[in-house]
């Protein structure tokens, strides 16, 4: 896996900013359109599982088509075994070339597809979740969850923040450190994030209260992957998932929607990590365990 210049002189993994940024809005160069666009996603990338989870959630299924892409990538990046139904190609990168001959970043998933403009719209993975909740509301399915709520909106992107920071980038700024430094100031702020949390999920179901918003799908796909990864192969080796009973509980609790546990596949996560991540496990051995009981009550 090439990093490139997301490594910082310090030692600091910096993410590379997405390159296709335009909104899917009503008015503009991409409008929501039932089947206009379609979601090149990975099971085993936490950012691409959130667009899935929130296309399930909504019952956006027959409005958006995914592409599922094979969880070990090779030298070329992410492959469609088979070719991608939609577009002929074998691998994302074509798509990302279609979009932009110059383009010299990783390929990266979720991405999504404007079928009739022929072209990337977005991989702008944060924005796509809330696109999915407002741009399509019209195609929403009848008593799905409003998972971005205008009253609420602040609060949200708030906590996302601190949870991206802490957390789920979070992770990643540990695991791909090459500097002690750069690991120990990641690696206190993941727990200090989840320890925040912890206490934060002892006297609510959700992060918002009862009901499920978006900072709670953000929160599902990095604890889904905890203990399987980032504790052993990030170095996120403080405490587990599994030591922190409100987290773990509401893990379990998401996990048992459905929108969340068929988008959930461990074994994808674990090859993925595992085997395509050589910069820090260069023997590409995926380990045993550990043994957990996702579906214990
Ligand atoms: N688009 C973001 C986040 C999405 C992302 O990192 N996806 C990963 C999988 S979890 C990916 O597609 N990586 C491709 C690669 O590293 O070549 C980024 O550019 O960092």
């Amino acid at each position: 896996m090439k990093l490139g210049n997301e490594i910082e002189g310090d030692g600091r993994f910096v993410r590379q900013p997405n390159r296709f940024t335009a909104r899917i809005e009503e008015g503009g160069e991409h409008p929501p359109e039932p089947g206009r666009y379609q979601l090149y996603a990975s099971y085993a990338c936490p950012w691409a599982q959130r667009s899935l989870i929130v296309r399930e959630l909504l019952g956006l299924q027959e409005v958006i088509g995914v592409t599922i892409v094979d969880p070990i990538r090779d030298e070329k990046g992410w492959r469609m075994p088979g070719g991608d139904p939609v577009t002929g190609a074998e691998y994302l990168s074509e798509l990302y070339h279609a979009t932009d001959p110059d383009f010299r970043g990783r390929y990266t998933v979720p991405a999504v597809w404007d079928r009739t403009a022929g072209r990337l719209a977005t991989n702008d993975y944060p924005q796509i979740t809330l696109t999915l909740e407002t741009a399509f509301a019209p195609w929403h399915a009848e008593g799905a969850p409003d998972l971005y709520p205008a009253a609420l909106r602040g609060e949200i992107d708030a906590l996302n923040d601190v949870i991206y920071h802490g957390l789920n980038n979070g992770v990643y700024k540990a695991g791909f450190a090459t500097s002690q430094e750069a690991y120990d100031e990641a690696v206190v702020k993941v727990f200090e994030t989840l320890d925040m949390l912890e206490e934060r999920l002892s006297t609510r179901a959700c992060l918002h209260g009862d009901a499920l918003t978006e900072s709670d799908v953000r929160l599902y796909t990095t604890l889904a992957r905890f203990d399987a990864v980032y504790h052993s192969h990030f170095k996120c080796s403080i405490r587990r998932l599994v030591d922190y009973p409100a987290l773990w509980s509401y893990a379990r609790r998401l996990h048992a929607i459905p929108a969340f546990r068929d988008t959930t596949d461990f074994d994808q996560i674990k090859r993925h990590y595992f085997v395509t991540q050589t910069n820090i496990n260069p023997t590409g051995i995926v380990p045993a365990g550990p043994e957990l009981d996702w579906t214990a009550p």
